[in-house]
């Protein structure tokens, strides 16, 4: 059977962390591994998405021109890959000219068999910096939550889905700060509303599909399909191959799908395959590895362009993962919450499988999961180490002790032996099945369950105690230890390969010295009596409470960093009089006596002396301050401030206090001591 497997093109705009591993990387490499493994014809291809906004914006925070942006990210999520052994055929990029010229072949096929729907609207341009703003760039007053800084796609404060014309006045743009204008273009959509019924029939004829994705499907279907422009006033991206299109590109979702196709032309040409092979070949199945926001493009729009162009297969499967959360919270790029894989590699170095073998058991295969150092702590030292470790390690190190170093004969089975042999004889066909269905937690409980039945296997026999009185006996046992460790070399593979070549070289094999196949595993004579195995070495190391408390440590510190530098300046109130200011009784006194407030976290009673006498003030920044920190302060407050009853108290005035970037208070004072009373103007 030939695969074609994709992995999502990850935009080239910022380092990547473990929620991308989980989401997508790690269950595509699975799979290819799996399925190369049982002597399958793969494409395994990715690459980096250098086109679109996102791109862009991030080469104005950076203050880079978007291909230093890309050139700069491509190299870096390259590396990431490669040092946590995701197995890519090709790892390639959508700037590349074979791309380009890939999907504007595309484009041009479709205009020529009319599948494009021109139309001109109105979109929001930006006169002083002469172009069309994509809705990022467009920044208003949030009408669900009230943020003034809402950008024309969504809320960040509020997370509300929105399209500029939804945004409130005033509007800016983000690029010069103008007021956009909405101005007439042409563009050319995609009329997917004609196509919803072979979209559906495509969809339907999938029952197979994971339930998060076909629910997706079902949801934009049901809502109807509604026609997409394919092309975007932009400067950055593919120029659309039309005559008098200057300033208009290649819609970005347009042409990143069409990366899996250029890319695995590049990987043909290299290797001298095929391409059409993996594409246009009925035989060839097609699976896209994507994150859940990739969805309707990759189940709906990728395919209506298929449709139309005429000559391509269409996706088998598109296993899609949930999100993961990472101790508790979305893990964001912009707010830096993340594990970030370059980093984790110089903290945690060689523990690549250790995260690729927990990030796989807690996947988000159904629904969102989490990530916490806890959990990763606990998976290594009970699971890695005690378990599968331990049982790796003990066949053979009394391998060594007893039966120098070489796999002795199976002389006498005895039941226990054929049993354990017939369990194991079943685990390569189990775990596959797993792994075929796109089921890959399930696939590692019983990889889990190999290792189980090794240690239960050394435990029930106990050679350590048939040395003694049966030598003989010893030579079977630590035959059959060695064949299960053979068989799990084979099957730990696809989740963890420096694992699987590390007990390789414990066996005293290589990848030349024995064809490590699928097919292979689970057999009783994997290893010929006789065979010199290697020495022994661990697996894998506790890791102690400190590694893991660092971490946390690290992630806290990087939030509230964080906070410090994106909390944004407060918008300017509207226009005041100096009337209605001088209105305003501010005066200066000292708080002489402050107290808690009982059954309040917020108030402090404080008791201010105005100059005249004393009077009580109520002031929420009990959780800010103590009755001793503010106790003799001299402060600002309003004095004619209403009167106000709360918990049952009197207020008279209000202090004034100042707000910092982290939202700590300080209080506002005289630059030098003045008398109580005097006034504020
Ligand atoms: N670049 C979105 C993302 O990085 C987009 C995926 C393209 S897949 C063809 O999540
Ligand atoms: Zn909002």
């Amino acid at each position: 059977m030939r695969y074609t497997i994709t992995a999502a093109l990850i935009y080239a705009n910022g380092p990547i962390h473990i929620g991308h591993l989980a989401g997508c990387y790690v269950p595509s490499d699975i799979y290819a591994r799996f399925l190369r493994a049982s002597g399958h014809d793969v494409a395994f291809v990715s690459g980096t998405d250098e086109h679109g906004v996102p791109i862009t914006i991030r080469a104005k925070k950076e203050g880079l021109t978007p291909q230093q942006v890309v050139d700069k990210y491509y190299v870096q999520i390259k590396k990431a890959f490669e040092d946590f052994g995701i197995s890519f055929d090709i790892y390639s990029r959508t700037s590349s000219p074979i791309h380009h010229q890939t999907a504007q072949d595309f484009f041009t096929t479709l205009h020529q068999k009319g599948h494009f729907v021109e139309e001109t609207t109105e979109q929001y341009y930006d006169q002083e910096a002469k172009q069309f703003l994509a809705d990022r760039y467009i920044v208003g007053t949030c009408p669900v939550c009230g943020n003034p800084n809402a950008y024309g796609d969504q809320c960040e404060r509020c997370g509300s889905t929105l399209s500029p014309t939804e945004l409130k006045e005033p509007l800016r743009s983000m690029l010069s700060g103008a007021k956009p204008v909405l101005k007439a273009t042409k563009n050319w959509y995609l009329p997917l509303d004609k196509m919803q019924p072979q979209i559906e029939a495509y969809v339907n004829a999938h029952p197979e599909w994971k339930t998060n994705v076909a629910g997706q499907c079902q949801s934009w279907l049901k809502d109807g399909l509604k026609p997409r422009a394919m092309t975007r006033d932009l400067e950055w991206g593919i120029k659309v191959p039309l005559p008098d299109t200057d300033g208009k590109v290649l819609y970005v979702w347009f042409d990143a799908p069409i990366g899996y196709i250029s890319m695995t032309k590049e990987w043909a040409a290299q290797t001298g395959k095929n391409w059409e092979d993996y594409w246009k070949n009925k035989d060839t199945k097609l699976v896209h590895f994507i994150g859940k926001d990739n969805i309707v493009f990759h189940c709906i729009i990728f395919p209506a362009m298929l449709i139309n162009e005429g000559s391509f297969i269409l996706a088998n499967n598109v296993p899609a993962n949930e999100f993961m959360n990472l101790e508790g919270d979305k893990i964001s790029t912009s707010r830096t919450w993340a594990v970030w894989l370059h980093e984790y590699l110089e903290e945690l170095p060689n523990k690549q499988d250790v995260l690729r073998y927990v990030l796989t058991a807690s996947a988000p295969e159904t629904k969102d999961s989490e990530f916490t150092w806890k959990d990763f702590q606990t998976r290594n030292n009970s699971e890695l180490v005690g378990i599968f470790g331990n049982f790796v390690n003990r066949a053979v190190v009394l391998t060594h002790k007893f039966c120098e170093g070489k796999v002795p004969p199976a002389a006498d089975l005895q039941d226990i032996d054929r049993e354990t042999l017939a369990t194991l004889a079943e685990f390569p066909a189990r775990i596959g099945e797993s792994i075929a269905h796109y089921r890959f937690r399930e696939a590692l409980v019983n990889l889990m369950d190999l290792t189980r039945l090794g240690n239960k296997y050394l435990a029930d026999t106990a050679p350590w105690h048939a040395i003694k009185e049966n030598p003989e006996r010893v030579n079977t046992i630590m035959n059959v230890s060695l064949q299960i460790v053979a068989t799990l070399r084979i099957v730990c593979e696809p989740f963890m390969p420096f694992t699987s070549v590390k007990i390789g070289q414990q066996l005293g094999l290589t990848a030349e010295t024995d064809a490590q196949t699928w097919q292979n595993a689970g057999k009783a004579d994997l290893l010929p009596a006789g065979h010199a195995i290697g020495e022994g070495f661990l697996l894998f190391e506790k890791i102690e409470d400190a590694t893991i408390e660092k971490q946390i440590q690290k992630l806290q510190d990087s939030k509230r960093m964080n906070e410090l530098t994106t909390k944004q300046i407060a918008e300017q109130k509207p226009e005041t009089q100096y009337d209605d200011f001088a209105k305003m009784d501010i005066r200066i006194g000292t708080i002489t006596a402050a107290e808690n407030v009982p059954k309040s976290k917020k108030l402090l009673k404080l008791t201010v002396n105005d100059g005249h006498g004393e009077r009580t003030i109520l002031s929420g920044i009990a959780e800010h301050f103590s009755p001793e920190e503010a106790l003799n302060k001299q402060v600002c407050f309003l004095a004619n401030l209403a009167p106000r009853k709360m918990m049952g108290m009197e207020s008279q005035g209000m202090i004034l206090m100042a707000e910092d970037r982290d939202g700590s208070l300080a209080f506002v004072q005289p630059s030098k001591p003045v008398w109580n009373g005097g006034t504020v103007n």
